[in-house]
């Protein structure tokens, strides 16, 4: 399987996240696509080649005009204050306030966000850019006809909405490809989130559209990040009705429950007739994950690839989250090796 991957994820390197009250390193960091691509390597997955660009365009194609200008110039208005350290939010619009754009970046830092955990640098622009380009780059190789590609994405993307970021993503790099297909002549697209957080940002941006199916399994919104989004009410609205579905999962859920619903989740995409597969891959489902609450072990991510190479549909790969840094080389790598059986 090709694997493409940029250097330019580095240029994502924030300093702190505000976590149980408290400033903390950064779980979202540069070595985990090291170790990502050190595994990629050590198996001899295939080739790695890195991205073409593809401009503004596709990114367009998902996000707000306002919400893009805001991310490519955050930084140049945060530094023009005199500040040297990453722009962090620290309030938001809730029930009864106003949904205005603010004037000032402290503002519009609250504004186009949802977290305190995302920090904004010098390089967010450019890493986030760089992560669309690797997902679009990766998507070209299926075009051309490969049966999969991975897409060795950094900063991750499935938090990110049409018109907000968080949760360490900025854009949605699954979904700007999921509408690239389309554009390209999928005729329905299945996007499955893997990753242990809601993919609320995909769900979002798909959520009235019926040519999108989206399907994810994840910590229950009750207790789990990003709490808001993600129960199994949620079906879709309007033409995307029934074109989402939605497994939470208890704390301390293992490998039986979480096989469960992906056989559900997969069965799902085979009923919606989908010509087209992206995987948003977050392996911070492991149990020795730093910040999540399941406990799949390292081999259960062999059966995840499994199960998905049974659906036959020529498949993108993209990387989301996992926060146990020396382990999540090996869980993602396991998913591909296991698919290319
Ligand atoms: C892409 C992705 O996986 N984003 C996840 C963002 C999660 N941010 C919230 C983390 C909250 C951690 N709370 C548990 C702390 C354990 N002491
Ligand atoms: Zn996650």
């Amino acid at each position: 399987m090709l694997t493409v991957y940029s250097d330019d994820h580095r240029l994502q390197d924030g300093k702190a996240e505000l976590v149980d009250g408290k400033l903390q390193p950064c779980f979202e960091m540069p070595r985990r696509a090291d170790m990502v691509l050190d595994r990629v390597k050590t198996v001899g997955l295939g080739e790695v080649v890195e991205p073409k660009n593809f401009g503004k365009e596709p990114i367009l194609r998902v996000h707000a005009e306002n919400f893009v200008t805001f991310l490519e110039t955050a930084w140049d208005e945060w530094s023009a204050l005199g500040r040297s350290h990453d722009a962090l939010p620290l309030n938001w619009s809730v029930r009864g306030m106003q949904n205005r754009e603010p004037e000032v970046i402290d503002g519009k830092l609250s504004y186009f966000s949802f977290d305190a955990g995302t920090p904004v640098t010098a390089g967010t622009w450019r890493a986030a850019t760089a992560s669309v380009n690797v997902a679009l780059t990766g998507l070209e190789a299926v075009l051309g006809g490969a049966r999969s590609a991975f897409s060795l994405c950094r900063p991750p993307g499935h938090h990110a909405a049409a018109e907000y970021y968080g949760g360490y993503c900025f854009l949605n790099n699954a979904a700007i490809a999921a509408q690239a297909w389309r554009d390209r002549g999928a005729g329905r697209v299945a996007i499955l989130d893997v990753d242990y957080h809601h993919g609320n940002g995909t769900q979002s941006i798909f959520y009235e559209r019926a040519d999108v199916f989206f399907t994810s399994i994840h910590g229950d919104p009750r207790q789990e990040f990003p709490y808001f989004l993600g129960y199994a009410e949620e079906t879709g609205s309007g033409p995307g009705e029934g074109a989402n579905a939605n497994f939470p999962l208890r704390w301390g859920s293992g490998f039986d429950l979480w096989s469960e619903a992906l056989d559900q989740a997969c069965k799902a995409i085979t009923a919606q007739g989908a010509d087209a597969l992206v995987i948003s891959l977050g392996v911070d489902t492991f149990k020795e994950d730093p910040i999540s609450q399941f406990r799949l072990e390292s081999e259960d991510y062999f059966r995840i690839g499994e199960r998905i190479a049974k659906l036959g549909l020529p498949t993108l790969f993209v990387m989301e989250g996992g926060y146990a840094v020396e382990a999540i080389g090996i869980n993602a790598v396991n998913v591909l090796t296991a698919f290319e059986q």
